[in-house]
Formats: C-alpha cells, sequence, structure tokens
C-alpha cells in the first residue's frame, strides 16, 4: 500500500542466527539512543521457546552486535518476582524518564502476564520496580516526563482476547490508578480487536505521538498492522488523532512468512535530529526489522 513509512533496504536487521546462542527467535526489540550508540532490546527466543532480553549495539542504527550473554532480572525478592516472572518475559520498552531508563515488558507466570517495570543503568542488569497494576495487562510504555508531578503509563488490559489503549498515573512507579480508556478498538475498522502502544510516546509541539500496533482479523487469522495516535501534551489521557487507516501493513516476506506469519509490531522510535524517526518492530514474531518516516508524517497521519 501508499505509505509515509519506508522499509530499510536490508531488513531484517537481526536474524535468529546472528544471535550468539540457538535462537528460534529475535524480534519485538525496544530502543533508545545514548550519544552516538543505538541499543535494542530484543526478545529472543531459544530453542526451547523460552524469551530472553538481549541487547545488541549499534553505531549506526542498523548493524547491530548482540551481547555475548542475555540481560539478567534481579529483584530484591527473588521469590517473589519469579512467581509472577518464571515463565517468560517479553516484548521490552526502554522508557527513558527524567534521564534514567526503565524498562517495561510482559511478565507471564503460572498466575497470567502482568507488565513488568525495571530499571537499568549498563542494560545488563535489570533491577525490579513494580508489576504496575492488575493481572492480564501487557504493552507498558512510560511517558518521558512526569504530567502534573504523576509517572504516566499506557498499558493494554486483555478483554476476551482483544483490548484498547489505556492509561494509569502513578506517583511513585509503584502504586498505580487514576485509570481510564485512552484509545478504544472499534468494531469494522483496522482496529476491531486490539490496539495499544507501540513505542513510548515522542513529545511534539502536535502532541503526544504514540506509534501503536493494531489487529484485525480475516479468515487466516490476526493480522497486525502500525498506526499512529497523538494525545493531548497535557492531558494525555485525551487523545486529539488517530490514523484513519494503519500507516504500514504486513507486506515484505520476512512480515508475511514466519514464526507468525502477517505480524508488524513496533516497539522502539528513535527521533534523530534531522526529523527522521527510525522505528524499530518485529516481523511475522520471527525477525528484528527497521523502518523510517518523518516526524512530520507521522504528526500529520494522525490528524486525517
Ligand atoms: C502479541 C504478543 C506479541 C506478538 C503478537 C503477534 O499478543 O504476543 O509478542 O508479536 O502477539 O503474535
Amino acid at each position: 500500500m501508499k505509505s509515509i513509512i519506508t522499509r530499510y533496504k536490508q531488513n531484517p536487521i537481526l536474524n535468529p542466527e546472528d544471535m550468539p546462542f540457538d535462537c528460534f527467535a529475535v524480534y519485538n526489540g525496544g530502543a533508545v539512543k545514548i550519544g552516538n550508540e543505538y541499543i535494542l532490546m530484543v526478545r529472543a527466543e531459544d530453542s526451547k521457546r523460552k524469551s530472553h532480553a538481549w541487547v545488541a549495539r549499534s553505531s549506526n542504527g542498523v548493524d547491530f552486535t548482540p551481547d555475548p550473554e542475555a540481560v539478567k532480572f534481579v529483584a530484591e525478592d527473588m521469590e517473589t518476582y519469579q512467581k509472577y516472572a518464571a515463565d517468560s518475559w517479553y516484548d521490552p520498552r526502554i522508557n527513558v524518564v527524567e534521564d534514567k531508563y526503565y524498562i517495561t515488558y510482559a511478565a507471564a507466570g503460572k498466575h497470567g502476564c502482568r507488565v513488568g517495570l525495571g530499571k537499568t543503568t549498563d542494560f545488563k542488569i535489570v533491577e525490579h520496580v513494580s508489576f504496575p497494576l492488575h493481572v492480564q495487562n501487557r504493552n507498558g510504555v512510560l511517558f518521558p516526563e512526569k504530567i502534573d508531578g504523576m509517572y504516566v503509563l499506557l498499558h493494554r488490559p486483555d478483554v476476551n482476547g482483544g483490548g484498547s489503549m489505556w492509561i494509569s498515573r502513578s506517583p511513585d512507579l509503584k502504586y498505580w490508578g487514576d485509570t481510564e480508556v485512552v484509545t478504544p478498538k472499534r468494531s469494522g475498522l483496522w482496529d476491531s480487536i486490539k490496539i495499544g502502544a507501540g513505542t513510548p510516546p515522542i513529545k511534539t509541539d502536535a502532541g503526544w505521538l504514540v506509534i501503536i500496533h493494531a489487529v484485525c482479523g480475516n479468515c487466516a487469522g490476526n493480522y497486525y498492522t502500525m498506526g499512529s495516535v497523538l494525545l493531548d501534551l497535557e492531558n494525555p489521557g485525551k487523545m486529539i488523532g488517530r490514523s484513519a487507516g494503519c500507516i504500514m501493513r504486513p507486506e515484505a516476506d520476512y512480515e508475511q512468512t514466519g514464526f507468525v506469519p502477517n505480524v508488524i509490531f513496533p516497539t522502539g522510535a528513535i527521533l534523530e535530529d534531522d526529523g527522521e524517526v527510525k522505528i524499530y518492530y518485529g516481523a511475522a514474531d520471527n525477525y528484528e526489522c527497521m523502518a523510517t518516516a518523518s516526524i512530520e508524517d507521522l504528526i500529520k497521519s494522525c490528524k486525517n
């Protein structure tokens, strides 16, 4: 389809065979640029299908070298932590909040799946902070600054296999509330089954820009596309724009064919000084990819 987004020609930027272990799939990576270094934290599954957090580093945003070892998650009370995050953790986002690095991820254990929140300084060890909100909740991303003195989180509770994008606030990253729907799914459209962040919000003059995933269905199953949403700068619980249609859909071979066909799943965005946004996304739950768009086009896409 005609799109404001351009795929990197040498996608995928990470394949399972690039990883230094028995990797089954590598995808859905959070991203940050610190100085001249690009850091991705990807979901890397081993041949037993256990998910690990794995960091890969780059000096140009496309040629990444994976670290020799997986990221370690530590908690003061490991026993309690493992009750909720023992089975798998996945889809990490790297959030920069007031110059500190927070990792949000989906933590799965025998009681269900929760948003996990940790902090890191070296991207090798992530210290547990909290499990915000209730169970059956995923796709947490933090706003880069406090708003009205509160930390703000977007998340997507699961309701009968579907879900809308919600927002919650916290004074301390531990206790969360003031929860409301910010971007509802809509029947009959490209976002009829699920809609959720996506990438951590980018602050622009027009509002908070969030690149989202949206799911609709067809005879072949779930179909994952990419869209964009604009939230009010002062009250991010108020949506002020949403792309009329999806802004990118699975069209490349590596998006249509893989472990889960027809999935593009954005999890990281880096705004460069010249206005280019590098969007990092998982393709077909198998590969890590990159595409670019201009910040102006992404904002415009929310206003049509
Ligand atoms: C979601 C998550 C993602 C995955 C997507 C498509 O529910 O599990 O990790 O990429 O489904 O399978």
